[in-house]
């Protein structure tokens, strides 16, 4: 049966813009049952949400969220505005039926991200997390690779998300630098990819031992200009009050041994969140920065011949791929994001789960909340449930 399902988004620049095109362009490449309707975004300025919603496709704007929430012709709220707001859109569409879409990191603090886990529970609405690397096809083979049990028993998961974009002076301390905005720095906001990754191939995180460091104290006040530019009039300057990079060691509840670095101070770095897993009969290696890519190694390949191959997750056996262009065609950043909503939207009425959910949410901030205490007590600290 086929359905429309009516989006309401909060926010519009960066995430707004990688969800716009990934709900306009879904129905190009599935046949799905659920079509979304880009029915309002929602921004406080009214002439730049205006002029987004008509850039982007959207049918009408509101500039207080409270009103989008209340509107009967919206069924889901995408929520793609800074972290210290998603507790409280969450909380509020809950209660107004609608089913609920969140960038990560779910929260600010464990304990906002377990009352928006509690109010979707209580209201019986959808929820989405939007932890979009699950689902370049190369990362969902892997998935299936290791559920089939290619690499037996697994001994290692490492991750590295390396970004350098604020490592000038000059950048200006902008809401992901502030923690009563953004809750933490590197560590949640791409740390937070690494651990979702990590839950996803290798499994949860029962302990670990971590540290963060801020390497630049102080930046000039500043504005976000859209995406991660902007400007700053260095008239003034504020205290950064999260982390510049973060790195913690921990070990997974089936034994194995996990290694996390993330960091915004990698120079010459742009994206670069990659992983390895390594397991008794083989190992899989995966890098954003070419993520149609997945490096395979098999014990079982003869002497000789053993080492990384490199496997194109272009075909139509590489899950999702088979759904865009002929064979070995690459597909990019924004189709992860179809990706990522196609599986929930067709899941929401079929009862079919397999998209990372606001549990999830809450196991991420978990561990995010763990390294924070590591951070401050100098030892290992249980991953809390
Ligand atoms: C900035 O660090 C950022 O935009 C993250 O917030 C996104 O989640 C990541 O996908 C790309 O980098």
């Amino acid at each position: 049966m086929k359905r429309e399902i009516r989006i309401g988004m909060v926010g519009y620049q960066f995430m707004g813009k990688a969800h716009s095109h990934a709900y306009r362009d879904l129905p190009f490449y599935f046949d799905v049952s659920t079509t979304p309707v880009l029915k309002a975004i929602c921004g406080r300025k009214e002439e730049s949400v205006k002029e987004a919603a008509e850039k982007m496709g959207w049918e009408s704007y509101e500039t207080d969220w409270r009103k989008l929430i209340a509107r009967e012709d919206i069924d889901v709220i995408d929520i793609v505005t800074p972290n210290h707001t998603h507790a409280e859109i969450a909380i509020a569409a809950a209660k107004a039926g609608k089913h609920i879409i969140t960038e990560k990191p779910l929260a600010l603090t464990l304990e906002e991200a377990k009352e928006m886990y509690s109010a979707v529970k209580e209201h019986n609405v959808g929820h989405l997390i939007c932890h979009n690397y699950r689902y370049a096809p190369a990362v969902q083979y892997a998935k299936k690779l290791i559920e089939e049990g290619l690499l037996g028993r697994i001994y290692h998961f490492r991750a590295r998300y390396l970004q350098d974009f604020i490592m000038s002076p000059d950048f200006p301390l902008i809401w992901r630098l502030k923690k009563e905005v953004a809750g933490s720095g590197a560590l949640g906001d791409i740390g937070a990819h690494s651990i979702d990754l990590g839950r996803f191939l290798a499994g949860e995180i029962q302990s670990l031992v971590g540290t963060k460091e801020t390497f630049i104290k102080e930046r000039p006040i500043g504005e976000m200009s859209g995406g991660l530019s902007a400007s700053s009039d260095f008239s003034s300057v504020g205290e950064v009050t999260v982390d510049d990079a973060c790195a913690f060691l921990c070990r997974f509840e089936n034994g194995a041994l996990g290694t996390f670095e993330a960091t915004r101070f990698a120079g010459g770095n742009r994206n670069k969140n990659e992983f390895e897993i390594n397991g008794e009969n083989g190992s899989l290696r995966w890098n954003m920065e070419d993520m149609n890519k997945l490096d395979v190694y098999l014990a079982k390949d003869e002497e000789g011949l053993q080492g990384f191959r490199t496997i194109n997750c272009t075909e139509e056996i590489h899950p999702y791929a088979g759904a865009y262009w002929p064979a070995g065609h690459i597909i990019g950043y924004e189709h992860t994001f179809i990706n990522l909503f196609h599986s929930f939207l067709e899941g929401l009425y079929q009862d079919k789960k397999d998209y990372p959910d606001f549990e999830d949410g809450v196991k991420n901030q978990a561990v995010l909340a763990a390294v924070e205490e590591s951070d401050e007590t100098g030892g290992w600290v249980n991953v809390p449930s």
